[in-house]
């Protein structure tokens, strides 16, 4: 009796070590999975833009922004359904396309008190794209690095808006290049899928 009990006792034992064997064992599996996932994810994907026409328009598209390799955001813009010619092109303070002129997303985004002026422009608006040029399909493609963006911190485009305009921004008049009424808008959303994007160059 005195023996099976303790040989009862033994087994137990046994099974209970075995069992924290276990959940130790699950445990660290189940941490290593987290932190490979956390890893991925700051700076890891890009952001979107799905650009929707605003009433009476058929201008639409798709924009995507990523980390360039060296500095700044790489922005790859296919947009169609434009008249041919320049097409101002920006980055509107708010994520807002609700209303049928797109008018919601307000003006340019300008976290830094800056003049309108063009993409290349040390001076500008964080917005500011410059123009689309679509040929004569009405297609337009844009591909080009910006240094005065930013998908992270206080002055990021997420959750703003990407407008693109019926004419052409002349990179000079205030407060927003004098690029007439707005054509197609999207909401900047956090992009986790980057197939869509091209590889750096
Ligand atoms: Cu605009
Ligand atoms: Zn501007």
């Amino acid at each position: 009796m005195d023996r099976d009990v303790r040989r009862g006792l033994t087994l137990a034992a046994g099974a209970a070590g075995i069992a924290v064997v276990a959940v130790v064992v699950i445990g660290v599996v189940v941490l290593a999975i987290r932190s490979d996932t956390s890893r991925h994810q700051p700076g890891g994907g890009g952001a979107a833009a799905e650009l929707k026409p605003t009433e009476g328009s058929t201008a639409r598209g798709r924009v995507v922004f990523f980390e360039a390799a060296t500095r700044g955001v790489r922005v790859v813009a296919h947009v169609e359904g434009l008249a041919p010619g320049e097409h101002g092109f920006h980055i509107h303070e708010n994520g807002d396309c609700s209303a049928p002129d797109a008018s919601s997303a307000g003006g340019h985004f300008d976290p830094t008190g800056m003049p309108h002026a063009g993409p290349e422009a040390e001076r500008r608006h964080a917005g500011d794209l410059g123009n689309l040029t679509a040929d004569e399909s009405g297609m337009a493609h844009l591909e080009r690095v910006d240094t005065h963006l930013s998908l992270e911190g206080g002055g990021s485009i997420v959750g703003r808006a990407v407008v693109v305009h019926a004419g052409r921004d002349d990179l000079t008049s205030q407060p927003a290049g004098d690029a007439g009424g707005r054509l197609a808008c999207g909401v900047i959303g956090p992009d986790g899928d980057r197939a869509g994007a091209r590889p750096e160059p």
